[in-house]
């Protein structure tokens, strides 16, 4: 399918569906072990809306041997931007009583509750997303503002990402504000994920 025709409320329901699935890097973890964990990203459409304007999505990042305690969740807002290079943004907010969905990506009648109240904006860590003929590719916003505490440090988050129907890779770094030297994430690399089951039609088609 040739998706840069398609216009833009179509092209953020189509990049819903090829993100909403149950992904895992397998491959990648067994052909070099020291430098990919074996991950699990999992993302499941909201079964509600949020707002009047774009699709949501929780996602869970975790290791394949605890997938019920991820080490990272979010929920994710897919919105038309202004900006003709990036005609979709993704706005990413944590949830403010995190622990309390762990597992949810998996049994989303958890999600049945969740209110924007639930959410904390994470300001300056918008994706900002463009269509190539099969694939999404997004990057943070730029500006260094997405600030993440980690490890005792600040770091600003430096992340891209591309997303086709069946895999999605993404390569995420805190770098350090001052000299841009990583301080955490991949030293080799994006994870290159390929898609275990899909959620696609949970997606609702709803005002972009
Ligand atoms: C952090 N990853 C983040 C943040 C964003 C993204 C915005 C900063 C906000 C936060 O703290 O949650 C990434 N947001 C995205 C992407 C999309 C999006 C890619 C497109 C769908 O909307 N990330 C990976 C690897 C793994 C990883 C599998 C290993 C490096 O994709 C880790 N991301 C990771 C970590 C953090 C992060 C550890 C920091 C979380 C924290 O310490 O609070």
């Amino acid at each position: 399918m040739t998706i840069g025709n398609l216009s833009t409320s179509e092209q953020i329901f189509t990049l819903a569906t090829w993100l909403a699935g149950d992904f895992s890097n397998w491959d990648q973890a067994i052909a070099n072990p020291p430098f990919f964990a074996h991950i699990r990203v999992c993302i499941r459409p909201l079964p509600q809306s949020l707002t009047a304007r774009g699709v949501w999505l929780y996602l869970e990042q975790a290791y394949d041997y605890s997938l019920n305690t991820p080490y990272r969740s979010a929920m994710l807002q897919l919105i038309e931007s202004s900006n003709a290079e990036f005609p979709i943004a993704i706005a990413n907010y944590k949830l403010k009583d995190a622990n309390a969905y762990f597992g949810a990506a998996r049994e989303p009648q958890k999600l049945n509750s969740l209110t924007l109240e639930h959410l904390e904006p994470l300001p300056g860590c918008d994706m900002q997303v463009q269509v190539t003929e099969h694939s999404f590719k997004g990057q943070v916003e730029p500006g260094k503002k997405c600030c993440v505490f980690r490890n005792g440090k600040n770091t600003y988050l430096a992340s891209e990402f591309e997303v086709t129907e069946q895999t999605y890779s993404s390569l995420d770094r805190g770098n350090d504000p001052e000299t841009d030297d990583r301080i955490w994430g991949s030293v080799a690399g994006a994870f290159e994920f390929s898609k275990k089951a899909s959620f696609a039609a949970e997606v609702k088609q709803i005002g972009v």
